[in-house]
């Protein structure tokens, strides 16, 4: 009877997956539906876990060639540690939720010509066919659409400094606050305002989780000085508050931070002092908006000579393996 029911609970699953596509055919999406990758939507039906991978970390966060061995790297790793990766983008208007090896290479080589996507874009890409590299508030719209519970990204966006005078906060955050999927991260870059992102998320409601550790983290340094409310100590921790969180309805997502790992977080005192050169350079240019963040990552890069870089690939398969984990861990709970 066991096997009957976790059969039925998958079925119903699968009811709901398709029901979804149905749902986006009806609004008439120019160019199709959703696309999901047979892979991921078998696995989705069996009750398998599936890993939601992001893009524009792809085009604009890593230069070519790196960003394609990273992105490849990435979906092995989360394989071996037995769930299926989705990568999500926009080709061609088309919405897709896995993507072949060909894909990944086309949105590689695009790099920034494919047009940076958060949520409020996704209407004027998908109407106008283009291609677009969705950003995590994006991709957790898709990932929530077809049920994919788990995201691994390197960092989210936040708030920026001087962000209570900008009004530049990032939408992935307001997406947190709305949007049931757990995002696993390596916290925010220091280029944004940490404390304010906090409490930014705390307003909205977002669980905030600080992996094996009291601090958040500080991307390319194991902590901020800001302490969490919420410490997790296994991908079995991780899993049962996803799952209360999904059984209550809460509606918000949860956003797991896992420091980067030690022996790569060395260089985090050189990072900073570009961080504090590259914010400066972008004043001077009046970049802003969406333009900032790519601005930031590709200058600190050039200004450490690579040493971001580096980091940042580490941290973000350090990520997949944690939410890999993870996401095994909450197909077993709900089995
Ligand atoms: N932070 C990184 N690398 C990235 C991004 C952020 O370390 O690639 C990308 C992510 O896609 C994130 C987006 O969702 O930048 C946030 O952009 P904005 O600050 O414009 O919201
Ligand atoms: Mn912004």
């Amino acid at each position: 009877t066991f096997s009957a029911v976790s059969r039925l609970a998958n079925l119903r699953r699968h009811l709901e997956l398709t029901e979804t596509d149905n749902k986006v055919a009806q609004v008439n999406v120019v160019g199709g539906s959703v696309k999901v990758a047979s892979e991921v939507s078998q696995a989705l039906s069996l009750g398998r876990a599936v890993v939601a991978l992001e893009s524009t970390i792809i085009s604009h966060g890593m230069p070519y060639p790196q960003n394609l061995e990273t992105a490849i790297e990435v979906e092995r790793i989360v394989r071996e540690n037995g769930a299926v990766p989705a990568t999500i983008a926009i080709l061609d208007g088309t919405p897709c939720v896995g993507l072949s090896l060909e894909e990944l290479k086309r949105l590689a080589t695009l790099g920034t010509s494919a047009r940076k996507t958060a949520r409020r874009d996704i209407a004027n890409v998908v109407a106008r066919g283009e291609n677009g590299a969705t950003t995590v508030s994006a991709t957790m719209f898709f990932a929530a659409m077809v049920n994919i519970p788990i995201f691994v990204t390197g960092g989210i966006g936040g708030v920026h400094r001087h962000g209570e005078h900008t009004m530049d906060i990032s939408s992935d955050l307001v997406e947190l606050g709305k949007t049931p999927v757990a995002v696993v991260c390596a916290g925010v870059k220091s280029i944004l305002d940490i404390p304010k992102t906090l409490e930014y998320l705390e307003t909205l409601g977002v669980c905030t989780a600080a992996y094996k550790t009291n601090e958040f983290p500080a991307f390319f340094t194991e902590s901020s000085g800001c302490k969490v409310s919420c410490r997790v100590d296994s991908p079995e921790d991780c899993a049962r508050i996803i799952e209360a969180s999904f059984k209550l309805k809460l509606g918000t997502g949860i956003l797991i931070a896992v420091p980067i790992p030690q022996e790569h977080s060395t260089s985090g005192q050189i990072i900073e002092s570009a961080i504090h050169k590259a914010i400066e350079e972008a004043r001077e240019n009046n970049i802003t908006g969406s333009a900032e963040t790519p601005f930031l990552l590709a200058r600190v890069n050039d200004l450490t000579g690579g040493a971001s870089l580096a980091a940042n690939i580490a941290l973000v398969k350090n990520n997949a393996l944690v939410g890999a984990q993870v996401a095994v861990a909450l197909a077993q709970i709900r089995k």
